[in-house]
């Protein structure tokens, strides 16, 4: 784990980079979205992952700096992509709690389309159930602000947490992301398979868009589409990859 004056200079020396992940449709292979995956070109080390430098800037609070800076860099990359490529572009920012529960979420994002000159409809906000049910009412408040400007939410992680069927049908969420747990387990677990399935059906039915996390084989592939799932990410399809060759992949079926 990095100490806290090492995350402070990289913040300010503009050490990091954000990598995106295609989403795409399951049938046919369309790119429908990208996930934007930040990492931390370490001047000596490389390029290291969040597990090593997430969790203390999670504890110190630098992950709401990391975070603005991140939306910001996200909006620029859209608006460029934009101008390259006709047809509209759409990224997922992953929210920790801090950056979710944060007074200035709603003008550090409105702020950053506003600069950039894109549209709402260009940005997702992912969190997980563990943030909205950390304080269900003020989160839904945040979530409703949000969506009143045209900001859609993801719930990541979906399965692992413990939202109530009555919670996604109360909170303004428009899609579900499967963790990568149970897709790693189809055809392996027959109850998670089933589990996958039910998830699938329960996204049809409150009218949210359902995406599989993790796919790395053709068979789970088969499969989710067999089940009525839409979308998918995974390394099967791309994984995360710098800008410049993640635009590469724009318009094109993966
Ligand atoms: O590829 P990967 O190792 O990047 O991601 C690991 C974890 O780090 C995931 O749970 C992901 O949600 C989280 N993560 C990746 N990028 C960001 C980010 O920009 N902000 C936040 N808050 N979490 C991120
Ligand atoms: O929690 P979140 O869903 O934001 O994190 C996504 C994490 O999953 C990142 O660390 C990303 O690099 C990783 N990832 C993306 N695709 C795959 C995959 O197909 N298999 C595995 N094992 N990890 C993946
Ligand atoms: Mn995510
Ligand atoms: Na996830």
């Amino acid at each position: 784990l990095r100490a806290q004056s090492e995350l402070r200079t990289a913040l300010a020396e503009e050490q990091f980079v954000v990598h995106y992940q295609p989403v795409v449709a399951l049938d046919g292979g369309a790119l429908t979205q990208m996930e934007a995956l930040v990492r931390w070109n370490h001047p000596d080390r490389g390029i290291l992952l969040p597990a090593d430098f997430l969790p203390v800037m999670a504890e110190t609070g630098t992950i709401v700096v990391l975070g603005q800076w991140l939306i910001d860099t996200v909006c620029a990359q859209i608006a460029q992509w934009q101008q390259e490529y006709a047809g509209p572009v759409t990224v997922a920012v992953n929210l920790s709690h801090r950056e979710f529960w944060a007074t200035q979420l709603l003008s550090t994002v409105t702020t950053a389309l506003e600069q950039h000159g894109i549209g709402p409809e260009s940005l997702i906000l992912e969190i997980t159930e563990s943030v909205i049910m950390s304080d269900p009412d003020a989160a839904r408040q945040i979530m409703s602000d949000l969506h009143a400007v045209g900001i859609r939410m993801h719930i990541d992680d979906f399965g692992t947490g413990q939202s109530s069927l009555h919670a996604l049908r109360a909170f303004p969420v428009d899609a579900l992301k499967i963790d990568q747990s149970f897709i790693h387990q189809i055809d392996i677990d027959h109850q998670t398979t089933e589990l996958v399935r039910i998830i699938v059906g329960m996204g049809r039915t409150l009218g949210l868009e359902v995406v599989a996390e993790g796919v790395e084989t053709t068979a789970q592939a088969d499969r989710l589409r067999t089940m009525g799932c839409a979308t998918a990410q995974g390394w099967l399809f791309a994984a995360a990859v710098p800008g410049e060759e993640a635009g590469r992949m724009l318009g094109r079926p993966l």
